[in-house]
Parts: C-alpha cells; sequence; structure tokens
C-alpha cells in the first residue's frame, strides 16, 4: 500500500556556502530540491510511504535525484527518463539578510517535457491520496495538463487529492499563474495557500473570507499558512486557529512550505474519514512545527524530523 502519490519536477540545488553572491563565492554544496520531493522525503520521515513520479534527464544530475530519494525511502520507481532533455539544476545565493535569491536553469527540462500521455494509471495502484503543487504546472503547458490528468484521474479513482499552490513568479505571468491555480483548486480536497498566495488569488480579502471563498470552490479543507503568526484551517462550518511554533532566527525558509504540507498531510490522512476540530487542530499544530523548524538550516528538507523526534517535541510542550 502507499499513502501518497506526488509528481513533479526535483532539480539539482547549488548553493553558496558563504555569503558573498554567486559572484564571489568559488564554493557550493550540491544537494536535491523540488517541493514535491521535499513533501516525499518528510512524509516519508513522518512514518508515510510515498511514491514520486517526475522526468527527469538521462544523466548523472537525474542519477543523483534518484538515488537520494531512493535512499530516503521514497518509492521512485515509476520515474521517467528523457534521453534528449537534461535535468533541471538551480542555485540559492544565501544572504546575510531576508531570503535567499533563487536562480532557476530549467527551461526546458525533462520534467517540463512531461506530457499527459505519460501519466499512466499504475502510478496510482494502491494508493490513498495525490499530492500536487502550482510548480509543475508552470513549466510548460503541456505539464500542466499532465498535472490537470493526473489530479482527474485521482478524483476519477477516488483518491484524495492535495494541492499547494507554491506560486513562483519567475516561471509563468501573473494572469497565467492566476488563472491556471484557480482552475485547479476545484479538483483538489485539501488547499494549502499561504495568505500571499490567497491575496494574490483572490484580491485582499480577510482571512475568514479567503477560507469561505476556498471551500466554495471546492476542497473540503483550507488551510491558510500565516506565517510567523501560525496557520488557521477551515472546514464545512468550522475553523481553528494554531499558534506559531516559535524561533529565534531564521536561517533560510525555502522548504518550510513543504515541509508544512507533509506535517499536515501527516495527520489529516489518518484522520481524513472524518476530520474533526480535534484532529485539524493536531494536524496544523504538527504542521506550524515543521514549517518553522525547516527556516533552522540551510538545505530544503535535510534538517527535517522524524516521527519520533516530532513526538518528543510535541511532548516537551506540553510537560
Ligand atoms: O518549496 C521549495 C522549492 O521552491 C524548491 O525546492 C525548489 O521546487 C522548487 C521551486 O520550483 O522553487
Amino acid at each position: 500500500r502507499t499513502d501518497v502519490l506526488t509528481i513533479g519536477e526535483s532539480m539539482v540545488l547549488f548553493q553558496t556556502i558563504g555569503e558573498k553572491g554567486i559572484k564571489y563565492e568559488p564554493l557550493f554544496t550540491k544537494s536535491l530540491a523540488g517541493a514535491e520531493s521535499n513533501v516525499a522525503i518528510t512524509l516519508t520521515r513522518l512514518g508515510k510511504k510515498v511514491r514520486w513520479v517526475s522526468k527527469l534527464g538521462k544523466d548523472p544530475f537525474g542519477d543523483y535525484i534518484l538515488s537520494t530519494l531512493g535512499g530516503e525511502g521514497v518509492d521512485v520507481s515509476y520515474a521517467l527518463r528523457d534521453v534528449e532533455k537534461p535535468t533541471a539544476v538551480y542555485f540559492k545565493e544565501s544572504k546575510s539578510y531576508g531570503d535567499p535569491t533563487v536562480y532557476y536553469y530549467r527551461k526546458n527540462s525533462a520534467a517540463s517535457n512531461l506530457q499527459p500521455e505519460d501519466v499512466q494509471k499504475e502510478w496510482f495502484d494502491g494508493v490513498k491520496h495525490l499530492h500536487v503543487t502550482g510548480i509543475t504546472p508552470a513549466l510548460s503547458e503541456n505539464a500542466a495538463e499532465a498535472i490537470r490528468k493526473a489530479m482527474k484521474m485521482a478524483k476519477d479513482m477516488g483518491l484524495t487529492i492535495s494541492f499547494d499552490p507554491n506560486l513562483r513568479r519567475k516561471l509563468w505571468s501573473e494572469e497565467k499563474a492566476r488563472s491556471v491555480l484557480l482552475s485547479l483548486i476545484p479538483l483538489c480536497d485539501v488547499f494549502l495557500p499561504g495568505v500571499e498566495e490567497a491575496e494574490f488569488l483572490l484580491g485582499q480579502q480577510s482571512i475568514e473570507e479567503y477560507g469561505e471563498s476556498f471551500l466554495q470552490m471546492g476542497p473540503k479543507v483550507v488551510v491558510l499558512k500565516l506565517g510567523a503568526e501560525g496557520s488557521i484551517g477551515f472546514i464545512n462550518g468550522d475553523s481553528v486557529k494554531a499558534a506559531p511554533h516559535v524561533v529565534s532566527q531564521v536561517i533560510d525558509t525555502v522548504g518550510a512550505g513543504d515541509a508544512f504540507a507533509a506535517g499536515f498531510l501527516s495527520v489529516y490522512l489518518d484522520n481524513e474519514a472524518a476530520l474533526t476540530h480535534v484532529s485539524l487542530e493536531i494536524a496544523l499544530t504538527r504542521a506550524n512545527i515543521l514549517g518553522a523548524l525547516a527556516t533552522q538550516f540551510k538545505g530544503d528538507w535535510e534538517g527535517n524530523p522524524s516521527l519520533e523526534e516530532i513526538n518528543s517535541i510535541i511532548a516537551g510542550r506540553v510537560e
């Protein structure tokens, strides 16, 4: 049995070791990034069985992504290889202040060549839940259609679906981003926007109005990430606000939303048949902790906790 299938581009990430900026930094670390694979790894650490699918180049970067994800316990057996297009890479420039700057080299990548015909019924075999983000739909028309097809197939097969819009302004125009992201919301059961993404999609509204408006589009659960303010979950007729997990210093916010999503889904998946006020609160609390902890190290996912570690953090708070 597989708890979650996720589909989306993973890249090789090069990060500057120091903070002088890409122009002056001679040394980089190599690691793995990609919103969907960040969720896959973190959910695996939290005890779920996860299958990740994407299209990689037939190159050493693709080999590296497969062995890293496989080594973390993620099922990569359905990953596709494209003999003509390369695996994407991206660079993250850390600064001593503010969020890091990212530079993508992913135009015409193997994953941007993902086609609707690539999406196979077998990917869904024994799977309970599909997780997708708004990043892969931003790569190309065909990748967007592949994700839409996967969501429709999942719905038809009775899987539940989560969708994190993960707005990446560098990848597409505002107009296109808004229309495609809005069109995918009715296909999901769990919608996980940040408050700035909610504003981008709907214009300025109150937090409660965002919750209501998104619920009316079809999802059964809407989870709004409020950054340092924690998060708030909406289900039909009820809402729960969970306090933030406070950290004294933020090192790198990239990957925090994915850790949050994995934390939320890890509880949601155990309770989705009857999500109550209490289970929603537990899910949000775990998500807030995971999201906050992911800001404490430079990579996207490496420092994220296991289920045992997260349980001892939660137990420590209660004592
Ligand atoms: O959420 C983290 C991602 O942003 C990062 O891993 C890279 O997938 C990525 C993207 O497209 O920005």
